[in-house]
């Protein structure tokens, strides 16, 4: 089954838009709890409730080769119909990036990856040929300084219209395979509704929620496709750190829950 089919069937059965970001931080984990320990009792106690997770192979680089080890027996942990997209935001010339796309599909396992577009179609094209994966291209990032240069304009005849736009509009183009998504922050709702009017059907991938402080009313509001799908909510601090305790994975289920309650209210509110 390919990344959509499988995406489609977790929201499906967990009910549930919400991507978990696993990004573990010594610093902010209980004492004696190692990296894996960590993540495996924080999907133990929430994959009922996510419709994906979403690993940030930086937390794990940090940690050196045992990071990685632990990366991989994270994805192998996390249950087989659940997509496992990885943070990676990969960009290189195509001969490297067809290793980083063997590393992150072939080797860790993944469903899914976030990449640059900044070196262009064939930066990306190694990653897309897996037509069964997923590739999720950085569009609107929800940090403060991705107006330096996405929302720069830039003239195409006689008008002109931010390079997020364009960035978008290639991404459509080079979706012959349909297995392109974007990453478009809930920090900027209103750069996420006028992607959403512009590509009707292409998924989106939407991290800011929580610890970030993007708008979760706005970001499915204007996020949602017609069928009230096609978008991934990720937070990952304000779940999986919901306690520093002992009693952390148990915290991490209620803010799981509360955070796919909200935003199943928020898809019926936009029914009522
Ligand atoms: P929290 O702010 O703790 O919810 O984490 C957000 C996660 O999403 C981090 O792993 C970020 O690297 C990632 N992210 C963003 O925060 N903003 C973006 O625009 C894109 C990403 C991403 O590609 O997932």
């Amino acid at each position: 089954m390919n990344f959509v089919g499988k995406l489609n069937q977790a929201v499906e059965r967990n009910k549930s838009l919400l991507c978990i970001g696993l990004d573990p931080d010594p610093e902010r984990m209980p004492d004696n709890v190692g990296t894996f320990e960590f993540n495996r009792a924080i999907i133990e106690a929430t994959s009922d409730l996510v419709c994906a997770y979403k690993p940030n192979f930086a937390f794990y680089e940090a940690l050196g080769t045992r990071g990685l080890d632990d990366l991989k027996r994270t994805v192998q942990q996390i249950p087989d119909n659940i997509p496992v997209i990885a943070d990676a935001k990969r960009g290189d010339i195509g001969n490297t990036a067809k290793a980083y796309a063997t590393a992150i599909f072939s080797h860790f396992g993944f469903d899914a990856s976030t990449v640059s577009p900044y070196l262009g179609f064939d930066s990306v094209e190694p990653f897309i040929e897996y037509s069964d994966k997923g590739v999720f291209i950085l569009c609107r990032t929800s940090n403060p300084g991705s107006a330096d240069f996405q929302s720069l304009r830039l003239r195409q005849g006689r008008s002109s219209r931010p390079l997020f736009e364009i960035v978008a509009a290639k991404a459509s183009q080079w979706n012959t395979r349909g297995n392109i998504g974007l990453v478009i922050g809930a920090t900027y709702p209103e750069e996420l509704k006028s992607i959403r009017q512009s590509h009707p059907d292409m998924p989106l991938l939407i991290p800011g929620i929580g610890a970030q402080g993007g708008d979760l009313a706005l970001a499915i509001r204007y996020g949602v496709d017609a069928q009230e799908r096609g978008i991934i909510i990720n937070s990952s601090r304000q779940i999986i750190y919901a306690s520093q305790r002992k009693d952390f994975p148990e915290a991490a289920r209620r803010a799981a829950s509360a955070l796919r309650d909200q935003i199943n209210q928020h898809l019926s509110a936009l029914r009522a």
